[in-house]
C-alpha cells in the first residue's frame, strides 16, 4: 500500500512538472516567413529557382538550377544588399554584401563573416545545382534581410575562398535572384 501511494505521487509529480514546463519556458512557434524569387542568369533569361525560409534568427536557402545554368564545379554564393537584377551581364546593381556591422568577408576570416556569407554550392556536370544552405543572418526583422530594398541572392563563377578580400576570389556574378519586401 505504500509503495503504491509513493508511485501516484511520483506520476503526479511528474505531470505537475511537465505542465509548468510547457506553461513557462516553450513559447509559441513564430510561423517561418517564406519568399521565392527566380534566378536569371547573365543572359537576362531565368535558370532556376531559390527558396528563403527563415525568421529572425536563421535563413535556409534552397537552391535549383536548371542543366547548362552554370558551369559544372563549385559557385560562391552570397547575399547581397538590393533586390535588383536588372543589369544581367554583371548584376552591379544587387550591390555588394549584407553587411550592417561592417565585418570583413569570409565564414573562414577573424575578422568576418559579414552577413552575406554563405556555403559554395556545387554544380554537377551538366550544370545543374541542388543545394540547401543556411545562415544566421535573419530574414525578417529589424535587421532582416527582407528590409525595404529586400536582397539578392547571387551565384558567382568560383568558388568562394571565405578568407579573401572583398568577396574571397568568387569572381564575375553569373545568376542573381531578387527578392523584394513583400
Ligand atoms: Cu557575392
Amino acid at each position: 500500500m505504500r509503495s503504491r501511494t509513493l508511485l501516484v505521487s511520483a506520476v503526479l509529480a511528474v505531470v505537475g512538472s511537465s505542465t509548468g514546463f510547457a506553461q513557462s519556458a516553450a513559447p509559441a512557434t513564430p510561423a517561418p516567413t517564406v519568399a521565392k524569387a527566380e534566378v536569371i542568369g547573365n543572359a537576362g533569361k531565368p535558370i532556376g529557382a531559390v527558396t528563403a525560409t527563415g525568421t529572425e534568427r536563421v535563413t535556409i536557402v534552397r537552391l535549383m538550377l536548371a542543366p547548362g545554368a552554370v558551369q559544372p564545379g563549385w559557385h560562391g554564393i552570397h547575399f547581397h544588399a538590393v533586390a535588383d537584377c536588372s543589369d544581367p551581364e554583371k548584376f552591379a546593381a544587387s550591390k555588394a554584401h549584407v553587411n550592417h556591422g561592417g565585418k570583413a568577408h569570409g565564414l573562414l576570416n577573424p575578422n568576418g563573416p559579414d552577413e552575406g556569407d554563405l556555403a559554395n554550392v556545387f554544380a554537377a556536370a551538366d550544370g545543374s545545382v541542388n543545394a540547401e544552405v543556411t545562415s544566421p543572418t535573419g530574414l525578417v526583422g529589424p535587421k532582416g534581410l527582407l528590409d525595404a530594398d529586400g536582397f539578392a541572392l547571387v551565384i558567382h563563377a568560383s568558388p568562394d575562398d571565405h578568407t579573401s578580400q572583398p568577396i574571397g576570389g568568387a569572381g564575375a556574378r553569373v545568376g542573381c535572384a531578387a527578392f523584394k519586401a513583400s
